[in-house]
């Protein structure tokens, strides 16, 4: 049985506790997949420590270097992309097909980030006093504390990771318990890459102990975290005291929208790709439809009937298509809200059971589960399940579906079925979210757009795209007086 170790200073390192932490697979609980480290807050001060020691140096190597390495780390992900997404799988439990798109995204994202090493544009504007240059550059911010989820165990890493390493910061990685191996795999190809010592740390653990050692500690100068809405709040709280940047993403309530002239056939097929894909576990997932009611029958027996077909098993098997849910814990999660909506009067019209006969025996399986008839204030319409389940609610008009899309704490994700122009095109005006799209399912970021959302889902940051620069570092204006003498900005204005 392999035991893996923290990487702190550049080295492989077990944790103080002496304690390890077992990672299963979630399709056949009885596969071992490998120890880790149980880490204590003095790891996690050790690795923070490293990250501080490292940063003086790496922030001087120019950013095109910085870049190569980059650049080298996204050719490593390349070539090994498929022993990558087997791990994956195997740890986290979505289909490999899914996995390695999770390991591709990673792979864009650090091509596209590197790229970044020789733009990072500032901006140059006339002085209004003369002889005198203005321009704004921007600055790393030094250690980033990153906290990362595992429904996306490489992808969300290098979000986060690569931009800050672009940028000149040093980083410590607290991975998900549930998804370790990933993370293990990116840092090392980071470490292979030639990253010097220090310049990436990781440590695996609770984020009651560790998580929140690198949430507080001054030494750190952002947090980047993806996960529940409740954990990000005890972030945001944990951070406040020292006014690091915290950057938030958090939950969702993704709704699509189908209107009465919508391609139904297109509709059906996005709902079980947004509603259904990664088993539902994903921040994105479409887990709200709503349906105008000219269209709302043919469309529910077309998506009741082929959300019955799909195939659910091992996600290593070609032939599935939706894997377990990640833990016992989440699958006990989506147990209880199929009884919530089944109590507060929703209409199951599919699945609605845990599956734990045959070759479902050892996993943690649910079928893909439609609630119909489901009224917009019921709980499961507006609270995230993180799980296979869909609730369809009816409609009578464009304006009824706007109302009802906007109408949870949630803003990530939306998106609208329409043949009408005007409708897609007010429907994008509308809706409050950070992501929105049109004959589409609210799944599918790509790494070059900015990534995320509006109330309760972030706090106002963007990863993805190059607004995730702004997140990892700081605008510092510059004025350079080459006159020789005193001006006075806002005073000296008198002579031409
Ligand atoms: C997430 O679920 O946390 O847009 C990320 C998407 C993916 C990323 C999802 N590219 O669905």
């Amino acid at each position: 049985m392999t035991t893996y170790r923290n990487f702190i200073d550049g080295a492989w390192t077990d944790s103080d506790s002496g304690d390890l932490f077992e990672n299963r697979n979630p399709a056949d609980r009885d596969d071992l997949i490998g120890l880790f480290q149980k880490s204590t807050r003095a790891d996690m001060r050790r690795a923070i420590d490293a990250a501080h020691r490292a940063y003086p140096a790496w922030r001087l190597v120019p950013a095109p270097r910085r870049a190569e390495l980059l650049f080298r780390a996204a050719q490593l992900i390349a070539e090994r992309k498929d022993l990558l997404a087997r791990d994956m799988t195997r740890e986290m439990g979505k289909v490999l097909a899914e996995t390695r798109g999770d390991v591709q995204e990673a792979i864009d994202m650090t091509f596209f980030i590197a790229g970044e090493g020789r733009r990072q544009y500032g901006q140059t504007v006339p002085s209004e006093l003369r002889d005198k240059f203005a321009m704004s550059i921007r600055q790393p911010v030094g250690v980033c504390g990153v906290i990362t989820p595992w429904n996306f165990p490489m992808a969300i890493p290098s979000w986060k990771i690569i931009p800050a390493l672009v940028c000149g910061n040093t980083v410590v990685l607290k991975p998900a318990m549930l998804t370790p191996l990933s993370a293990v795999n990116f840092v090392k190809i980071l470490e292979e890459a030639g990253l010097p010592r220090g310049v990436v740390n990781l440590v695996t653990g609770s984020g009651d102990d560790v998580g929140a050692e690198l949430t507080a500690a001054p030494q750190v100068g952002v947090v980047s975290f993806t996960g529940s809405t409740g954990v990000g709040r005890s972030v945001a709280v944990d951070a406040a005291p020292s006014f690091k940047k915290v950057h938030l993403e958090m939950g969702g309530k993704n709704v699509i929208i189908i209107l009465d002239d919508a391609n139904l056939e297109l509709a059906v097929d996005g709902c079980l790709w947004g509603g259904f894909g990664t088993t539902g576990q994903r921040c994105t997932a479409a887990s709200r439809v709503v349906v105008h009611e000219k269209v709302y029958r043919a469309f529910l027996e077309q998506f009741a009937a082929r959300a019955r077909r799909l195939t659910i098993g091992d996600g290593l098997d070609p032939s599935v298509q939706v894997g377990p849910l990640v833990s016992q814990g989440q699958l006990d999660t989506v147990t209880r809200y199929v009884q919530i909506g089944i109590a507060e009067g929703a209409r199951l019209v599919a699945g609605g059971h845990p599956l734990s006969t045959g070759t479902h025996a050892k996993g943690c399986f649910h079928e893909p589960t439609i609630f119909a008839d489901v009224a917009p204030a019921m709980r499961v319409a507006q609270e995230e399940i993180f799980g296979p389940v869909v609730s369809v609610i009816p409609c009578a008009s464009y304006d009824e579906a706007i109302q009802i899309g906007n109408g949870v704490q949630y803003g990530l994700s939306a998106s609208i079925y329409t043949q009408d122009v005007n409708r897609a095109f007010s429907a994008m005006r509308d809706l409050y979210t950070g992501i929105f799209y049109v004959n589409a399912p609210t799944i599918g970021a790509e790494v070059h757009l900015p990534f995320g959302g509006t109330k309760a889902t972030g706090n106002g940051h963007r990863e993805a795209g190059t607004a995730a620069l702004d997140v990892f570092s700081e605008w510092k204006s510059v004025y350079v007086d080459f006159s020789g003498r005193l001006q006075r900005a806002q005073i000296d204005t008198a002579d031409l």
